[in-house]
C-alpha cells in the first residue's frame, strides 16, 4: 500500500479543483471570519465539515483586525540572517527583529559598547583571535532553534535561547527587554545545531549538540583520519551561560530534546558512519539516538572522571558506546528532528531518509540504565510509516502528532496511541490526515507544543520553498510560513506568510506568558558598566548629566536627550581623540525612541525610553561632523541634531 492509500480522503488541494469557482487563495482570502467559512461550505460542495460523515475542520478566526492584539507571541529564528524575530500569531505579523549574531544598524548591535562586549566576551580563545582581526566581532550567524525557558514544564517568560550553527555559539535573549544579553561560543565544537532548554524543574541547562565531528583537539592531528573525528554534547548553565561539561559521543549530533523530569536529554545522529562524505554518511540503514543521563554525567564530573581538550578547561566525559552515561538506540535512517510529547511520555525521532518516525517510551529508558534492558530497541514502542522525508513532529495535546514530510510537501497528522497499538500488531491506521503544504516543510510547531500546556490551537509549518506562492522577487525567493488551524479534527491552512532567509524553527507562547517591559528601568544591569565609568568621572545620575570629561586623549561625553533635543549640540574634540558618547534618553513616554547617528563615521545606536547606550570611536577626521537622531520622534525630529567639531591636531 502506498502512503496515499493509507491516508484518508483529502479536500481538493489544487486551485482548479475548488468547487466554489474561487481559486483556493481567493477562497481563504474571503473566508477570514468563521461565519463566512460556514456559508462558503454550504454553498459549494467542498468536501469538508458540511458532510456529517467527515471530520470537522477547526473554525478559528485567524484575522486580527487593525488595532487588535494577537493571542500568541511567536519566536522565529532567522537562519542565515543571524537574528531572532518576534511574530504575532495568528496574524503572522512581524513585530520585532532582535539582533543576536548579526550586525544591525537600526539598534547599533555590533556598534555600541554594550553589544560589542556581549558579542566578544563569551568567545573561545580562537574565536577572540578571529574577532580581533576584524574589529572585535564575528559578523555572521546562522540561527536555527529558538526555545524559551521553562519552569516545571511551562513557559516562565524569562529567556529565549538560540543557536548559531555558523560560529558554534548559543545566545540568551532576555524577554523582559527583548535584547540578547549573553553569548557563548562552545569549545571543541564546530556547528552548534540542536539546542534545548531543560524543562524541569526549571531551565537549568541548555543542552547543545555540536554537529560536525572534528579531531579532538583540532590542532592539526588526525586530519586525514575521519574515523577518529569526534564531537561533543554540551551542558550550558543558562544562569551564567558557561559551558559546565561536555560529553564525547560516537557519531555526530543533529537535533536534541529532553524529558519533563530533568533526567534525560536525547539527540539524533545522522552520521553514525563517521564519514566525511555524503555517500558514506548514508551507508547504514540505521543511525541512532543517543540518550544522556544528566545526573550521572554530573556525578562523573564531580568525581573527576573527565579530561580536558586543547586550550579549553571544560570537563569532558566519555559518552561513547559502552559508557554508563549514555544509551544508543538504533533508529532508521538519518534521523533529524526529535520531539518530546507534551505529556512527557514519549519522544519521536524523525526518520528523514526513512519514511518512518520512531516513538520511544521515556520511562523505559530507566531499565536500560539500571542494567535491566539489554537491547535498547526495547524502548521503541512504535514506528509508523508516515511518508517521505519526515523531519519534525509537533503535538496538539490531544494525543495527536503532526509530522512534516519534506519530500512529499505534506504534513501527516497521526495518533500516537493508535501508532503504538499498530506496532503491537493491531490493524489500526494511525494516520488521520495528510495536508499539502507549499512547499517542502522543515520544522513545524504547534502553540505551546514544547511545553506540558500544548493547547492544540494553531500549527505553523515552515516551508523551505515558496516557488509560485508570491510575486516573483528574483532568484532569491522568500520562505513560506503557513498557519494551520488544528483546533478541529482536520487541519486547515489559513495563511501564507513570506519570510526572509531562513526561519528553520519557531515556538509560540501564550501572550500572557511573555511580559516585556514598556520602557527601560534605570536599575537595569544593562547599564552597570557605563554607570561605573560615569561614577569614576564624578557622575552619579546619567539622566541628569551633560558633561564632557577629558582623560588624556580619551574624551567621554555624557549626554541626555528628550524630544526633540540633544542636550549637548556642540562637541569639541581634538583630531585623534578616542571619543566615547554615552547617551541617555530621559523621555519616559512609551515608544519614544531616539538615536544617535554620527554621519560618515559608521556610528549609529538606538536609545529607547530611559535607555543609555554608549559607543566609542576615534575622531580621526578634522572638520565638522553632524550627529542626528535617526528615529522619527517629534515634529522637530529633523532638527534634532548637533555638531562634533574635530580640531586639527
Ligand atoms: Cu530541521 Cu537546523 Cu532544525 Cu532546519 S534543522 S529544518
Ligand atoms: Cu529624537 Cu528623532
Amino acid at each position: 500500500m502506498t502512503d496515499d492509500e493509507k491516508a484518508p480522503e483529502q479536500p481538493p488541494e489544487t486551485e482548479a479543483e475548488s468547487p466554489t469557482g474561487l481559486t483556493r487563495r481567493q477562497f481563504f482570502g474571503t473566508t477570514a471570519s468563521s461565519a463566512v467559512v460556514g456559508a462558503g461550505l454550504a454553498a459549494g460542495s467542498w468536501p469538508l465539515s458540511s458532510s456529517p460523515a467527515r471530520a470537522a475542520e477547526g473554525k478559528q478566526d485567524a484575522h486580527v483586525a487593525p488595532g487588535e492584539l494577537d493571542t500568541y507571541y511567536g519566536f522565529w529564528s532567522a537562519g542565515q540572517s543571524g537574528e531572532l524575530r518576534i511574530m504575532g500569531v495568528p496574524s503572522m505579523r512581524e513585530l520585532l527583529r532582535i539582533p543576536v549574531f548579526n550586525w544591525d544598524g537600526a539598534t547599533g548591535w555590533g556598534i555600541t559598547n554594550e553589544s560589542r562586549k556581549i558579542l566578544y566576551e563569551g568567545l573561545t580563545p580562537a574565536g577572540k583571535r578571529r574577532a580581533d582581526k576584524q574589529g572585535g566581532v564575528l559578523r555572521n550567524g546562522d540561527t536555527h532553534h529558538p526555545h524559551l525557558s521553562l519552569t516545571e514544564g511551562s513557559y516562565d517568560g524569562r529567556y529565549c535561547f538560540i543557536n548559531d550553527k555558523a560560529n558554534s555559539r548559543v545566545a540568551r535573549i532576555r524577554l523582559d527587554i527583548m535584547k540578547t544579553d549573553k553569548i557563548v561560543q562552545i569549545p571543541n565544537a564546530q556547528a552548534v545545531h540542536g539546542v534545548r532548554p531543560q524543562k524541569h524543574p526549571k531551565t537549568g541547562y541548555l543542552f547543545c549538540n555540536c554537529e560536525f565531528m572534528i579531531p579532538q583537539p583540532n590542532d592539526g592531528r588526525d586530519m586525514d583520519s575521519p574515523d577518529k573525528y569526534q564531537t561533543v554534547f554540551a551542558g550550558v548553565d543558562s544562569d551564567t551561560m558557561e559551558v559546565k561539561w561536555q560529553v564525547l559521543v560516537d557519531g555526530n549530533l543533529d537535533n536534541t530534546n529532553c524529558d519533563y523530569k530533568g533526567r534525560y536529554a536525547f539527540s539524533t545522529c545522522y552520521n553514525s558512519e563517521n564519514a566525511a562524505h555524503l555517500a558514506g554518511m548514508m551507508r547504514k540503514d540505521r543511525d541512532h539516538v543517543v540518550v544522556f543521563d544528566i545526573p550521572r554525567i554530573e556525578e562523573a564530573v564531580k568525581k573527576g572522571r573527565y579530561k580536558t581538550i586543547g586550550d579549553s578547561d571544560v570537563p569532558v566525559v566519555d559518552g561513547t558506546k559502552g559508557s554508563d552515561l549514555t544509551m544508543y538506540i538504533p533508529v532508521p535512517k538519518g534521523p533529524h528532528g526529535i520531539n518530546t510529547t507534551p505529556d512527557g511520555k514519549y519522544f519521536v525521532a524523525n526518520g528523514k531518509l526513512s519514511p518512518t518516525v520512531t516513538v520511544v517510551e521515556i520511562d523505559k529508558l530507566d531499565a536500560y540504565f539500571r542494567g535491566a534492558m539489554k537491547n535498547p530497541r526495547e524502548a521503541v514502542v512504535a514506528e509508523p510509516e508516515l511518508g517521505l522525508g519526515p523531519l519534525h513532529t509537533t503535538y496538539d495535546g490531544r494525543g495527536n502528532a503532526y509530522t512534516t514530510l519534506f519530500i512529499d510537501s505534506r504534513i501527516a497528522k497521526w495518533n500516537i496511541q493508535e501508532a503504538i497499538e499498530a506496532f503491537q500488531g493491531g490493524d489500526t491506521n494511525p494516520i488521520k490526515q495528510k495536508l499539502d503544504v507549499h512547499y517542502q516543510p522543515g520544522h513545524n510547531n504547534a502553540t505551546l507544543a514544547e511545553t506540558k500546556d500544548a493547547d492544540g490551537k494553531w500549527l505553523v509549518s515552515l516551508q523551505k520553498f515558496s516557488k509560485d506562492r508570491f510575486l516573483n522577487v528574483g532568484p532569491l525567493k522568500p520562505e513560506n510560513d503557513q498557519l494551520i488551524d488544528i483546533s478541529g479534527d482536520k487541519m486547515r491552512i489559513v495563511h501564507d506568510g513570506p519570510t526572509f532567509s531562513e526561519p528553520h524553527d519557531c515556538v509560540m507562547a501564550r501572550a500572557d506568558q511573555v511580559n516585556p517591559r514598556k520602557i527601560w528601568s534605570r536599575d537595569d544591569p544593562w547599564f552597570d558598566d557605563i554607570k561605573a565609568q560615569a561614577k569614576a568621572d564624578g557622575i552619579s545620575d546619567l539622566t541628569k548629566a551633560n558633561k564632557v570629561v577629558r582623560d588624556g586623549n580619551q574624551v567621554r561625553v555624557y549626554m541626555t536627550s528628550s524630544a526633540p533635543n540633544y542636550h549637548i549640540t556642540e562637541l569639541r574634540v581634538q583630531e585623534g581623540d578616542e571619543v566615547t558618547v554615552a547617551l541617555t534618553n530621559v523621555d519616559n513616554i512609551e515608544d519614544l525612541t531616539h538615536g544617535f547617528t554620527l554621519t560618515n563615521f559608521d556610528v549609529a545606536m538606538e536609545i529607547s525610553p530611559q535607555q543609555t547606550s554608549s559607543v566609542t570611536f576615534t575622531a580621526d577626521e578634522p572638520g565638522v561632523h553632524w550627529y542626528y537622531c535617526q528615529w522619527f520622534c517629534h515634529a522637530l525630529h529633523m532638527e534634532m541634531r548637533g555638531r562634533m567639531i574635530v580640531e586639527k591636531a
